[in-house]
C-alpha cells in the first residue's frame, strides 16, 4: 500500500456544506440515495477534477448533477473512486445512488448487520463504503437524514442530531428523519435501524435544556443498561462542572452491538457501542468490565467536544482528539473513584502495551508523519501516550492556565478541523510559554530514559542531584533532541517527612528537565534526604536511580505520594525478579528478599492504606514488566519460573496475615459495583491469589471453595482465575460449572475463553484449537476472537512463545484465515508480535519464520501487510 505523508497535507479541493441522505434498509437491495451541496474551497486548487472516494461500492445509476443525469463520458467510477472530470466553477448538486449488501459485509466498516440491527461504523474511513464521499475529516457538513424500513424488522430507526419526522408507509414499511445541525466530518455520521430494546432517561443540561437520554439493547438485556446509563449522567454533569462543556442536542442515544471492531464509537448524538462497554449487571459482569464501562461512556460522551465539535484536520491528528478524550476519561475515573489507584492502574498499562509499543519494530511519534493504513494507528501510542503528554501540559503551566488554555482552544476552533500546533498554541498563550520544545512530544517516537544519580555533602548539608536524558532510537528515527520532562519530586529526611525544598527551581516541587543533563542542588540539609521523583508519575519515561534497596523499602513504607510507595516496591521486586531471571536460567532456583516480604507485611499491617491501593501494592510486577525490563534475550518460561518463585516465597512469609485479610474481607451482603466495595473484593482476591500460589491440593480447594461461595461475576471470576493456574480436578469442574451456568450469554462465555487461553501450561494451544470448534466461538464476532485468540497471543507469555514456535504459526494461520474477512481484527492480533525481537534467539527466529509466513501471502489487506512489513523491518 502506499504511503500518505503529513507533510503532504493539502486542503480539499471542493466543500461539501451538506449531505442529504435517505437510505432505504432492505437487505441485499438496500439503497443509499446522497444528494450533496458542494462548491469549490477557496484554498484548494481550481479547475480540478472531484474525486468522491469510495471502497467496495458501486453506483446504482449514473450522477445527477443539479438534477441532470451525468453523460457516461463526464465521470468515471471504480469501486475506490467517483471521479467527476470538469465539474462547474460554483456551488452544485450532486445525486449520487448506491446499492449495498450489509449483510456480506463482514469487515464491520461502513453499513453492516449485526445481530437484530443494520448499524454503521465510519472512522476512519468506512463512510466511503456507504456512498461516494470527500472522505476526510476536514470536509465537515450539515446532514439530514431519511430512513425507510420495514417497521417488523427495524422498528428503530436512529440517526445523528435530532428527530424531526416519523411517519407510516405502505407495505409495513416506516421512515424517520434525523436532522444534525452541527457541520461534522463524514466519519461521525452513523445510523442504526433495527429491533432493539430500550432503555431511557433525561439529563437537564447547566442552562435547564431537557436532554432526551436512551440507550438500545437487544431485547431483555434491558436491565443491563442501568449502569451505563448511571456513568452517562455523571459524565455529562462531570464535563459541565469540570471543563464547561453543555450537551448540545436534543436527544443522546447510545446503540450496543455485539459486531464491533473496536470499544465503542462516538458518532455525534448517536453513539455505537460494543456491547461489552454497555451491559452489565453484578451476575454477568465483574468489577472490572463496570470501570470499563464507565470509562468508555465517559470518554465516547467526551468527545462531543473533544472529536466532535472540535475535529482533527487530518488523520495524522488523531491524538488531537484521543489523547485529549483519554485524558478527560482517565480525569473522570480519578474524580469517580481513587485517584491514586486509577493512576497506578493507567500506568500498569501504558507501560505494559504503550513502553513495550515503544521499544519496538511497531513505535512511532504520537503523532506519526506517515502511514499507510490509518487503521494501524489507533494505538496506545496515540492514545494513551497522548493522554500523558496532555498530562504533562498541565504540570508544567499549572491547573489554571491549563483550564483557560483550555477555554481557548473550545472558543477559537469550536465547528473547526483543527491541528496540534494550533491546540498547543491555545496553552502557549494561557501561559505566556514557548512551548516549541515541547511538541517533541507529538514528533519523536521512543520512551526517554531518564537517570538520576545524587552525591552529598556532609560539610555543606548540600544534596545534588544529577539528571541524564537520553530518547532511544526508533525506526526511522535515529537521532533525538533533548525532551521536556516534569518531573515531580520531593525529598524525604530520616523521619519519612517531605523537606521544605529550597534551591534550584524546586519550589513546587516540580522539577523541568529540558536538557540532556541538568544538575540540581538543594542545600541547607541536616542530613541525606531519600528521593522521590517523578511523583504520580508525572513523565511517561523509564527511570532509574542510585537508591539503594533500603531506600526503596523505606519510600515504600513512607513516601507521601502513594503513586511512588507503590513505584518503589514495584522497583524493588522488579530488582529481586530480574536477578532471579538469571538465576533460573543459570539452573539455579528462583531468588526472593526478605525485606521484600518484611514490606508487604508492612503494608497488610497499616490500617492507613485503602483496600484497593493495598491490591495494587501486593501485585507483583506481571511477566511483561519483567521482559520489558531485561529488554533482551527474553526467555518467557525464565520469567514465569522466577515470578511464580517470588510469589510463593512471600506468601509463605506473610501467610497468616493473608488469611486474616481474606477472612476479615468477606461480604454476604449484595452486590454493589461502587469502588469501595470493588477495592475489598479486588484485595480478597489478591489475597487468594497469593494464598494459593503453591498451585497444590489446599490451593485447588480454597479457590473452588472461593469460586463456589461466590454472589456476583466479580468473585466467580477470581476464584475461577486462581483455580485455572491449577492442574487439579476442581478446575475442570468449576469450567464445566460456569459453562453451564453461562450457556448462551455470549459475553459471559467470553471471559470463560479467556481465562483457559491464558493457562500457561502446554497444554493450552491444544486447548485453544479445541474451542475454536466450541459452539461457544464464533470467527465472525471480533469479541469471540479477542477473547479466545486475542488473550492467548497477547496474555499468555509462555505458552504463545512456546519454544517450538506452534505459538507464533498458530496466530499466523489465523491472521492469514480472517485476513479477508475482517482485517483489522486480523491486524489487531498481530500487536501480539510487537516484542518478537527482544526474544531469545531460538524463539525469535520461529516467529520472524511465522512474520514472513504471513508477508509471502497474496492479497493481504493493508492492515496485515502494513504491519508484518514494519514487524520485519
Ligand atoms: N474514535 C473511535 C475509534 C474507532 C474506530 C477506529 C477504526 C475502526 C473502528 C473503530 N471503531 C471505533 C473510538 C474512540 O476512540 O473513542
Ligand atoms: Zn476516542
Amino acid at each position: 500500500p502506499r504511503s500518505v505523508r503529513l507533510s503532504e497535507y493539502r486542503p480539499p479541493d471542493y466543500l461539501i456544506d451538506q449531505v442529504d441522505l435517505d437510505v432505504v434498509l432492505d437487505g441485499d437491495k438496500t439503497l443509499v440515495t446522497s444528494v450533496l451541496e458542494i462548491r469549490p474551497n477557496p484554498e484548494g486548487r481550481s479547475n480540478v477534477p472531484l474525486v468522491l472516494d469510495g471502497d467496495e461500492i458501486t453506483l446504482a445509476g449514473p450522477p445527477l448533477l443539479d438534477n441532470d443525469e451525468l453523460t457516461p463520458e463526464a465521470y468515471v467510477e471504480t469501486p475506490q473512486a467517483l471521479r467527476i472530470h470538469m465539474p462547474p466553477k460554483r456551488a452544485f448538486s450532486l445525486k449520487i445512488t448506491t446499492k449495498l449488501d450489509p449483510a456480506k459485509n463482514t469487515k464491520l466498516m461502513g453499513l453492516y448487520r449485526s445481530g437484530a440491527a443494520y448499524c454503521t461504523q465510519c472512522e476512519a474511513e468506512g463512510f466511503r463504503r456507504i456512498t461516494y464521499f470527500i472522505d476526510r475529516p476536514d470536509v465537515l457538513s450539515t446532514y439530514r437524514v431519511r430512513i425507510e424500513a420495514g417497521r417488523k424488522e427495524a422498528p428503530v430507526l436512529l440517526s445523528n442530531g435530532n428527530p424531526v419526522e416519523a411517519g407510516l408507509l405502505p407495505n409495513g414499511r416506516h421512515y424517520a428523519v434525523w436532522d444534525d445541525p452541527w457541520p461534522k466530518p463524514c466519519y461521525l455520521f452513523a445510523l442504526v435501524g433495527g429491533d432493539l430494546g430500550v432503555v431511557r432517561d433525561s439529563f437537564v443540561t447547566v442552562s435547564g435544556r431537557h436532554v432526551g437520554l436512551a440507550i438500545y439493547v437487544e431485547h431483555g438485556k434491558e436491565d443491563r443498561a442501568s449502569y451505563a446509563m448511571d456513568a452517562l449522567k455523571r459524565s455529562m454533569k462531570w464535563d459541565e462542572d469540570v471543563f464547561g462543556r453543555e450537551y448540545d442536542l436534543q436527544v443522546f442515544n447510545i446503540v450496543a452491538v455485539s459486531d464491533f471492531n473496536m470499544g465503542a464509537m462516538e458518532n455525534k448524538g448517536l453513539n455505537v457501542f460494543n456491547d461489552k462497554y454497555v451491559l452489565a449487571s453484578g451476575d454477568t459482569a465483574t468489577d472490572g468490565d463496570y470501570a470499563g464501562i464507565e470509562a468508555v461512556i465517559a470518554h465516547e460522551y467526551f468527545h462531543n467536544w473533544t472529536g466532535n465539535r472540535i475535529t482533527c484536520r487530518d488523520w495524522f491528528q488523531l491524538c488531537l482528539k484521543e489523547g485529549l478524550t483519554v485524558f478527560r476519561d482517565q480525569e473522570f475515573t480519578a474524580d469517580m473513584r481513587s485517584r491514586p489507584v486509577e493512576r497506578i492502574s493507567d500506568v500498569r498499562g501504558l507501560r505494559a502495551i504503550q513502553f513495550v509499543e515503544d521499544a519496538g519494530p511497531f513505535a512511532h511519534p504520537v503523532r506519526p508523519d506517515t502511514y499507510r493504513e490509518i487503521n494501524n494507528f489507533y494505538t496506545a501510542t496515540v492514545y494513551e501516550k497522548g493522554a500523558e503528554v496532555i498530562r504533562m501540559l498541565q504540570a508544567l503551566i499549572g491547573r489554571d492556565a491549563f483550564r483557560l488554555g483550555m477555554e481557548f482552544y473550545f472558543s477559537r476552533h469550536d465547528g473547526r478541523a483543527a491541528t496540534i500546533e494550533e491546540f498547543i498554541a491555545c496553552f502557549a498563550d494561557a501561559s505566556a510559554t514557548d512551548l516549541s520544545q515541547f511538541l517533541l512530544w507529538y514528533s519523536q517516537a521512543g520512551t526517554p530514559e531518564v537517570a538520576a544519580t545524587s552525591s552529598w555533602d556532609e560539610d555543606t548539608g548540600t544534596y545534588t542531584l544529577n539528571l541524564l536524558q537520553t530518547v532511544p532510537k526508533t525506526p526511522g528515527q535515529d537521532i533525538k533532541k533533548p525532551m521536556v520532562i516534569p518531573l515531580a519530586f520531593g525529598l524525604l529526611g530520616m523521619d519519612g517527612e517531605d523537606l521544605p525544598i529550597g534551591g534550584d527551581n524546586a519550589e513546587s516541587g516540580l522539577i523541568v528537565l529540558n536538557k540532556a543533563e541538568h544538575s540540581f542542588a538543594f542545600r541547607g540539609l541536616n542530613s541525606r534526604p531519600v528521593l522521590s521523583i517523578n511523583r504520580t508519575f508525572s513523565a511517561p519515561v523509564k527511570l532509574t536511580t542510585d537508591l539503594t534497596e533500603n531506600d526503596l523499602f523505606f519510600l515504600a513504607r513512607y513516601d507521601s505520594d502513594p503513586f511512588n510507595r507503590w513505584q518503589a516496591l514495584q522497583t524493588a521486586a522488579l530488582r529481586v525478579l530480574i536477578r532471579s531471571v538469571h538465576a533460573v536460567r543459570g539452573g539455579n532456583r528462583p531468588l526472593n528478599d526478605p525485606r521484600l516480604a518484611e514490606a508487604f507485611a508492612s503494608a497488610i499491617a497499616d490500617p492507613e492504606i485503602d483496600p484497593a491501593l493495598l491490591a495494587q501494592l501486593l501485585a507483583l510486577p506481571s511477566e511483561t514488566d519483567i521482559a520489558r525490563e531485561i529488554g533482551n534475550d527474553v526467555d518467557p518460561d525464565a520469567i514465569y519460573a522466577a515470578r511464580i518463585g517470588l510469589k510463593r516465597a512471600l506468601a509463605r512469609f506473610v501467610r497468616g496475615a493473608l488469611a486474616d485479610l481474606y477472612r476479615g474481607l468477606v461480604n454476604d451482603g449484595p452486590y454493589s459495583p461502587d469502588a469501595r466495595a470493588a477495592g475489598r473484593r479486588a484485595l480478597r482476591a489478591t489475597a487468594l491469589d497469593l494464598i494459593c500460589a503453591e498451585q497444590d491440593d489446599a490451593s485447588a480447594m480454597l479457590a473452588f471453595a472461593h469460586y463456589s461461595a461466590a454472589n456476583n461475576m466479580t468473585d466467580r471470576m477470581s476464584g475461577l482465575a486462581v483455580l485455572s493456574g491449577i492442574d487439579r480436578p476442581e478446575r475442570d469442574q468449576a469450567f464445566a460449572d460456569f459453562y453451564k451456568r453461562h450457556k448462551g450469554d455470549a459475553l459471559v462465555l467470553d471471559k470463560w475463553l479467556s481465562l483457559q487461553a491464558v493457562i500457561p501450561e502446554a497444554g493450552t494451544l491444544d486447548r485453544v484449537r479445541r474451542l475454536m470448534k466450541h459452539e461457544a466461538f464464533s470467527m465472525a464476532n471480533p469479541n469471540r476472537v479477542r477473547a479466545l485468540i486475542g488473550a492467548f497471543a497477547a496474555s499468555n507469555p509462555t505458552q504463545f512463545n512456546r519454544a517450538d514456535g506452534a505459538g507464533f504459526d498458530f496466530l499466523a494461520d489465523i491472521v492469514i484465515d480472517l485476513d479477508p474477512k475482517n482485517p483489522q481484527v486480523a491486524a489487531r492480533l498481530l500487536g501480539a508480535f510487537r516484542s518478537w525481537r527482544a526474544l531469545e534467539p531460538g524463539r525469535r527466529g520461529r516467529a520472524e519464520f511465522a512474520l514472513k509466513r504471513i508477508a509471502a501471502t497474496d492479497k493481504l489487506s493493508p492492515d496485515v501487510s502494513d504491519l508484518v512489513i514494519r514487524a520485519l523491518a
